[in-house]
């Protein structure tokens, strides 16, 4: 695997199940693999699970890793070619980028949506230039319109926990004071509708999510109806996509206060089959889940991030071998 970016990337999603299994059984059978290799993960924004589970995935891979907080310490770096270079930024992608892929063999890259270009954002300008000018693999940590490690330890977690061959997965939208990107809802749609499950996403009007990760999904707007029958229940926080108003792309519609029905309470819980709740975390609560739904036996909150180590032990893996 050169790059990990959308879920055709992983192949096969049983064969890819099934080595999540694998790893789980013996996280450490493959130490040999990442022998003298050095993984470079590079945060243009916060972390906790992701630069925890991932360095621990190398680790566990026998991988050295080095981890770079590019607003922490390092230069302040231009993006746009042709600028002229007079103002806070002391150096460019263009150098930056080779010199860091000299001192790594796979490269892993959170840069979350800037909401300055809906085009500059959708075409991935940031993450795209790494894979052109890094020759080497390069995985996606969070980027302005995916976050697949995320997704896929979200399709582990679900797969573990099925009580039937095919359960009913709702991605609810909830409030949250501030504008968040659509790199989650976007990767969860996408992997969800690769996958053997029956899926629903429920959001208020003006939220509608690109058709290129949406595209088959059914849409329901009522969210109680949206979650009758449910086994999965999926809430995530996300701005305005700009799909139908291109000048909303990343804005917070409504004001929140008058949103707070949408919050996941024991109110929709109660018309579900018993589901399990979900996020991907960080999660504010009594915006997007009650304490007491985030609290309950059927939170799957915390399995759902340890799955983060060994989503991101498979792509690992997978790069090693490809090496
Ligand atoms: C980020 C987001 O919504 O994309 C990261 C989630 C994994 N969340 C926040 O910025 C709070
Ligand atoms: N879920 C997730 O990616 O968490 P972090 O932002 O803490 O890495």
């Amino acid at each position: 695997m050169k790059v990990f970016q959308h879920v055709q990337d992983i192949g096969d999603l049983r064969v890819a199940l099934a080595e999540a299994q694998e790893v789980k059984r013996d996280r450490y059978q493959w130490q040999h693999l990442g022998r003298n290799k050095t993984a470079l993960l590079i945060f243009f924004n916060n972390s906790l699970r992701t630069r925890l589970s991932t360095q621990k995935a190398a680790m566990n891979l026998g991988m050295n890793v080095i981890v770079l907080d590019v607003n922490q310490g390092a230069w302040k770096l231009e993006t746009e070619r042709g600028v002229i270079m007079d103002g806070d930024k002391s150096e460019h992608l263009l150098e930056a980028i080779p010199v860091m892929a000299s001192y790594c063999d796979i490269i892993g890259v959170r840069s979350f949506a800037r909401f300055e270009s809906r085009k500059d954002d959708y075409e991935e300008k940031i993450l795209n230039q790494f894979i052109k000018y890094s020759g080497r693999p390069v995985f996606f940590m969070e980027s302005a319109t995916v976050h697949p490690l995320q997704a896929f330890a979200d399709l582990i977690t679900i797969e573990e926990h099925k009580q039937n061959a095919r359960p009913k997965v709702v991605m609810t939208w909830a409030p949250h004071p501030k504008a968040l990107p659509q790199a989650v809802p976007n990767s969860f749609a996408e992997w969800m509708l690769a996958a053997d499950v029956d899926f629903v996403i429920t959001h208020p009007e003006g939220y509608e999510l690109d058709p290129q990760f949406v595209c088959g999904a059914r849409i329901e707007y009522d969210q109680m109806k949206a979650f009758e029958g449910a086994d999965f229940v999926y809430a995530k926080n996300w701005s305005c996509p700009g799909v139908t108003c291109p000048e909303d792309y990343g804005k917070v519609l409504h004001d929140y206060h008058t949103m707070m029905d949408w919050c996941v309470s024991d109110r929709q819980m109660a018309v579900t089959n018993d589901a399990h709740f979900m996020h991907c975390l960080p999660v504010r609560r009594n915006m997007i889940v009650t304490d007491d739904v985030i609290e309950s036996p059927r939170s799957l909150v915390i399995p759902e991030a340890a799955n983060r180590e060994i989503s991101a032990q498979v792509v690992l893996k997978r790069m090693l071998e490809a090496l």
